[in-house]
């Protein structure tokens, strides 16, 4: 319908009427034109593995109900759901695996411009990866810790290492099931392995590799992204930056970074602080060149520099109706193929910069380890030069201030060097719980809607929030994350933050971050002598719409924490997968789904989660 809500945001709102009046065509359009959309997919019922198919199951009984290969829904299902967590996992995974080629390049003196910034982080790593450190200089311990991390990605057929890191309990758990991760990408390999015509069939052990297959991300290549990540770019803390379209300056070069590996737009950040790169745009008659970012390679800036994010996934088509983006850079992941299209209405110029990422409307400049710092330096110049041609500029709103920066290691600081604090305020009941709340944006959701009303219902409750990816712009602009924001908090949790001086909703960076959840809630367990799955904790995407959020979902829930979602997975084709995903993971795992797309309802399920966990701890 045309006067449908998009999005609760002012500047959403705004720039989809300009981006109408600009004849633009926007995400919703095409949703709108694609409707309705197929029932069969919408079910997990259809599959197009073989070309003896493609085949659909008959959700009604009439019609067929296998498959010309004789799958039946059951295993149809099973088989989609699996290839959705093995590219999820690849993603993530292969985004963890260029940075460890940076680690190596460093080691070898082939990476000008990069360093490692986090020496501590280097040697904490190579303790838990068995990379001898004494008397060894920083490089050297890179690089063999880069060599021991690509290891972990082949098939030593021994555990991935960094599942040391979980709670002694949560893995043999995982050693009972037959669920601890061997390598990255052998899981991922052999999900797709067990997923083509005619080899696994049971869909009980297809989604018991599916399990295997998301821990070897989160507790693997995931992992493994955010820890290099901090080694070359530091470990987060806490800073304030600015969210929403406002942060684009009508006085400035403005360069937005789009997609999701640091080492990218680390680069760019860089540049733009070049002393040439600034007298030329002064020159041009530009007062200083400024950098935001969309989605998740922002959040990586956010956390590590403070710099500002204009927006997340819903916004990086309406951003570029602003008419003030002179530039936007992106590297890979949840880039619409359209955004070239838009930016050919404007002034903007597209440059994609992965030498696996390509898209429509957009110049290539490759980057690559030995020619990123030089390539940046380009690349800003060229962002500066295209100021002189902007047209008419609309920035619709101010910006709204925010904190990010909460690693792990920052929180243990700020509660005094350990998690007691914490575990002290649950014990009491003044925090009753916490819960991670993670993921996208997605058009059938009313923009923002579920993260912050979610989020709002849930701090209200004296239940802490963190979050990472999408949902973090959302909970920023919505002015959670401010320290002035504990009044809109329960009492307890008001108290406790209060006195920390910290918001109640912490951002912890982008989707690979959400490993930063598994090692809080690992450290929670610990001091508390339970697993994971006892903890008064829970996950939630309420606006999910990616393959790799559908395996953070599947890691998170292996791990022991419960999680809903938003938006109904293509699953429902299958009630034996729909009651073992609801109910009957808590048998094996400990933790199950939850699937509710209002989040008024879905604050109800989550807060009666965490008192049902809280009494089982005898709170
Ligand atoms: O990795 S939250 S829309 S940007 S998939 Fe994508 Fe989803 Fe945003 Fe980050 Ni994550
Ligand atoms: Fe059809 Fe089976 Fe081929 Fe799938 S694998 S397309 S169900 S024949």
């Amino acid at each position: 319908t045309p006067d449908k809500q998009i999005s609760i945001t002012s500047d959403g709102i705004k720039l989809l009427k300009k981006a109408k009046e600009d004849n633009i065509e926007t995400v919703w359009d095409r949703h709108d034109a694609q409707q309705p959309q197929c029932g069969f997919c919408e079910m997990g019922l259809s599959c197009r593995i073989c070309i003896m198919g493609p085949c659909r199951i008959d959700p009604f009984g009439e019609g067929p109900q296998t498959g010309v290969c004789g799958a039946d829904a059951d295993i149809i299902v099973a088989r989609n759901l699996c290839r959705m967590i093995a590219a999820g996992a690849a993603a993530h995974s292969d985004h963890g695996r260029d940075l460890v080629e940076v680690l190596e390049a460093i080691s070898e003196g082939k990476a000008p411009g990069y360093k490692i910034r986090d020496e501590a982080k280097l040697k904490l790593l190579a303790g838990e990866y068995g990379v001898e450190t004494k008397d060894r200089d920083a490089l050297s311990i890179a690089g063999d810790l880069a060599h021991s991390m690509m290891e972990d990605y082949g098939m030593r057929r021994k555990k991935v290492n960094l599942v040391s890191r979980a709670p002694i309990q949560r893995q043999k758990v995982w050693e009972k099931v037959g669920i601890t991760p061997r390598g990255i990408d052998r899981e991922t390999s052999e999900m797709m392995h067990r997923t083509h015509m005619g080899v696994d069939n049971n869909w009980q052990s297809l989604l018991l590799q599916g399990l295997r297959n998301a821990l070897s991300d989160g507790w693997g290549g995931s992992m493994i992204a955010t820890e290099v990540s901090d080694i070359l770019f530091g470990v987060p803390s806490p800073k304030p930056t600015m969210v929403n379209a406002g942060v684009l300056k009508e006085d400035q070069v403005n360069i937005v970074v789009h997609g999701h590996n640091p080492v990218v737009s680390e680069m760019i950040s860089l540049a733009c602080q070049s002393p040439e790169l600034l007298e030329k745009a002064k020159k041009l008659g530009a007062n200083g060149i400024n950098i935001a970012g969309v989605c998740c390679t922002g959040n990586e800036l956010l956390m590590r520099r403070g710099i500002q994010m204009a927006g997340n996934h819903l916004m990086t088509e309406l951003i570029l109706s602003t008419g003030a983006v002179d530039m936007m850079i992106v590297d890979y992941q949840c880039i619409m193929p359209s955004i070239g299209k838009v930016a050919s209405s404007y002034h903007t110029r597209m440059i994609s910069t992965s030498d696996k990422a390509k898209f429509p409307g957009m110049e290539h400049h490759e980057f690559h380890p030995d020619n990123a710092q030089k390539k940046a330096m380009t690349i800003v110049e060229m962002a500066i030069e295209n100021f002189a041609n902007r047209k008419e500029l609309f920035i619709p709103v101010k910006p709204q201030e925010a904190v990010g920066g909460f690693s792990v290691e920052t929180i243990i600081n700020a509660l005094g060097g350990t998690a007691d604090p914490l575990i002290d305020a649950i014990k009491q009941g003044k925090i009753r719980g916490a819960v991670g709340i993670v993921g996208c944006n997605n058009p059938k959701i009313t923009h923002d809607y579920g993260h912050v009303t979610l989020t709002r219902r849930l701090i209200e409750n004296d239940i802490l929030v963190v979050d990472t990816g999408c949902v973090s712009v959302a909970n920023a602009k919505a002015g959670f994350k401010v320290p002035s924001a504990i009044e809109m908090a329960g009492p307890g949790l008001k108290e406790i933050c209060g006195a920390l001086g910290i918001p109640p909703v912490l951002h912890l960076g982008s989707c690979v971050d959400n490993v930063r959840i598994l090692v809080l809630v690992s450290a929670l367990a610990n001091a508390l002598g339970v697993d994971i799955s006892d903890l008064p904790v829970a996950g939630s995407a309420p606006e999910w719409y990616s393959e790799k959020a559908v395996t953070i979902g599947v890691y998170c829930v292996a791990s022991g924490i419960t999680t809903h979602l938003g938006p109904m997975p293509p699953v429902t084709g299958s009630k034996n997968i729909v009651e073992l995903l609801t109910s009957g993971l808590d048998d094996v795992v400990g933790a199950t789904f939850k699937v509710e797309p209002d989040p008024e309802k879905a604050a109800l399920l989550i807060r009666h989660h965490i008192e049902k966990k809280r009494a089982g701890l005898g709170l």
